[in-house]
């Protein structure tokens, strides 16, 4: 990178949470080759059969729920970013875990919604969820079944905080997109945003996904995100005290 940033904004996707053991959506025994997109993941998939799609989310919280899944040192690496960085920084997620929560992050932008969060869709109102929910269960604003649906977005639908990110997008001077395919819009178009404004971008992924990115490394976010995290830190600490200096 050319120079020091101050304003930094990360976006994090399936990539970052695989290391924890939760499935991506493109890989070859991803999500996405289980399941047909349009059928659990699509406002239509939902009023076709509630219940299938109810099925797919509830099947996800209880594994997100299990013993064995717990953040990576991807995770707490961005939540030692966020703690110690002396610049404006910004953490967006596609991702609908709460592995960045659970890693102690703490002002996490969650685009697509939140596995453990329902809603229901006549109030709008939000609630936590652990257990699995059904069409047979009430809401507890309306007192009626049937109203309660995963608080996700789905394709075709708007993006959660669109506003806060492309303001964060427009502002900051370095871009960083780990692990994420760059597939589905709007978050696969973040980087040319922050460029248009100046920024440098980085992508940290197994592979170079092809997206024009300034910067690449590749590798596994376990091992790749806390160096560059130190490395970032490092220089920031430095920075903070040659400005003393002056
Ligand atoms: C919108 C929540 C507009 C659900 C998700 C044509 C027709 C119809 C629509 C469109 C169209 N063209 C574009 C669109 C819009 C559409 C879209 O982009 N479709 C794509 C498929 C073409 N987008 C939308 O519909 C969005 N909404 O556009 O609204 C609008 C405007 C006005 C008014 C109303 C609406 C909404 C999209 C959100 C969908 N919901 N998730 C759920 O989770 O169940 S998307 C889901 O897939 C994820 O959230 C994520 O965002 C997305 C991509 O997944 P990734 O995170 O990138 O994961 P993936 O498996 O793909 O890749 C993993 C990567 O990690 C790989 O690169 C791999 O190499 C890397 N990796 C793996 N292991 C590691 C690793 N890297 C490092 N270390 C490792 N260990």
């Amino acid at each position: 990178m050319h120079s020091m940033p101050e304003s930094v904004v990360i976006l994090t996707g399936a990539g970052i949470s695989a290391e924890s053991g939760i499935s991506t959506f493109r890989a070859a025994d991803g999500l996405w080759e289980q399941h047909r997109i349009e059928d659990v993941a699509t406002p239509e998939g939902f009023f076709r059969d509630p219940r299938l799609v109810h099925h797919f989310y509830n099947t996800r919280r209880r594994l997100l729920l299990s013993d064995p899944i717990r953040p990576n040192p991807a995770h707490t690496a961005l939540a030692r970013l966020e703690q110690q960085f002396g610049g404006e920084f910004l953490l967006v997620t596609q991702n609908i875990d709460n592995l960045h929560e659970r890693a102690g992050s703490r002002n996490v932008v969650h685009m697509h919604g939140e596995m453990l969060k329902m809603r229901c869709q006549i109030s709008e109102r939000v609630f936590d969820i652990r257990g699995d929910i059904s069409i047979e269960q009430r809401c507890r604003c309306c007192g009626e079944a049937g109203n309660l649906r995963p608080h996700v977005v789905w394709f075709g639908e708007m993006p959660l905080q669109m506003p806060r990110i492309i303001g964060a997008l427009e502002r900051c001077d370095l871009f960083i997109a780990i692990g994420t395919s760059g597939q589905v819009y709007p978050a696969a178009g973040f980087h040319d945003i922050a460029r248009r404004h100046g920024a440098e971008t980085m992508e940290i992924n197994l592979e170079d996904t092809g997206s024009g990115f300034d910067y690449h490394i590749c590798g596994k976010a376990g091992d790749t995100v806390p160096r560059f995290v130190d490395q970032l830190l490092e220089a920031d600490r430095n920075k903070a005290s040659s400005s003393r200096g002056k």
